[in-house]
């Protein structure tokens, strides 16, 4: 799949403001600063479509996006940055927990994680928390360019135990700063429309 369109559609804070649900949606989550607006930006060929940055905390409300004018990715907030010592659900105070449950035309969550680190005790919860809802199964590994390319196998086999990913679970290492990775995403994300 190629992405020749790609537009803001919505900016929300709570559900009265979502877009209707009359196209599939993938979201996007991760802890912040860990590249969910860039691969947003990678993945369109926009570079300014979702704003950036490199302090945490840059994206707070729930964005969407129409993508070829067939369906949607909806870039999150990230977690693990405004209040660390809370819990999760705390933390969310409804926000990203109100999309992720309510919203019907939502197909999957892509988890993004930070290839070099092992993923956090808040990664975990997310992910778990998505497989509880039968959103999970993808995870995206950002920053791929921050290791040498014989440490990536290594570092994925570490998040897979971590998160503890089933065999059909996959991990994608992405680069958005050297456009690596991407192609792959988009073949997974045409499958799912797919289905
Ligand atoms: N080296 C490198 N830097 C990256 C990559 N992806 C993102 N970054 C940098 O990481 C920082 C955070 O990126 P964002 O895309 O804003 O992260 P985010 O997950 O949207 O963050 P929040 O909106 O705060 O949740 C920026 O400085 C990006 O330039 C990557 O693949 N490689
Ligand atoms: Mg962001």
């Amino acid at each position: 799949m190629k992405i020749t369109k790609s537009d803001i559609e919505a900016v929300a804070v709570k559900p009265s403001q979502y877009p209707p649900e009359n196209m599939k949606e993938i979201a996007f989550a991760g802890r912040s600063n860990v590249g969910k607006s860039s691969l947003l930006n990678l993945l369109t060929g926009r570079k300014k479509l979702a704003k950036v940055s490199g302090s945490p905390g840059k994206t707070r409300t729930i964005n969407f996006y129409v993508i070829n004018d067939a369906f949607r990715i909806v870039d999150l907030p990230g977690y693990g940055y405004a209040k660390v010592s809370k819990s999760m659900s705390q933390e969310w105070g409804g926000m990203i927990e109100q999309y992720l449950q309510t919203r019907d035309n939502l197909l999957k969550v892509v988890q993004l994680v930070d290839i070099r680190h092992e993923p956090s005790k808040q990664d975990l919860e997310m992910y778990e928390y998505l497989r509880y809802y039968g959103l999970d199964g993808i995870v995206v590994a950002t920053k791929a360019d921050k290791v040498s390319r014989n440490q990536i196998p290594k570092q994925i086999k570490q998040i897979r135990k971590t998160l503890k990913l089933g065999e059909d679970d996959i991990v994608i290492p992405v680069s958005a700063l050297k456009r690596t990775g991407y192609e792959e995403l988009l073949d997974v994300i045409e499958g799912l429309l797919g289905e």
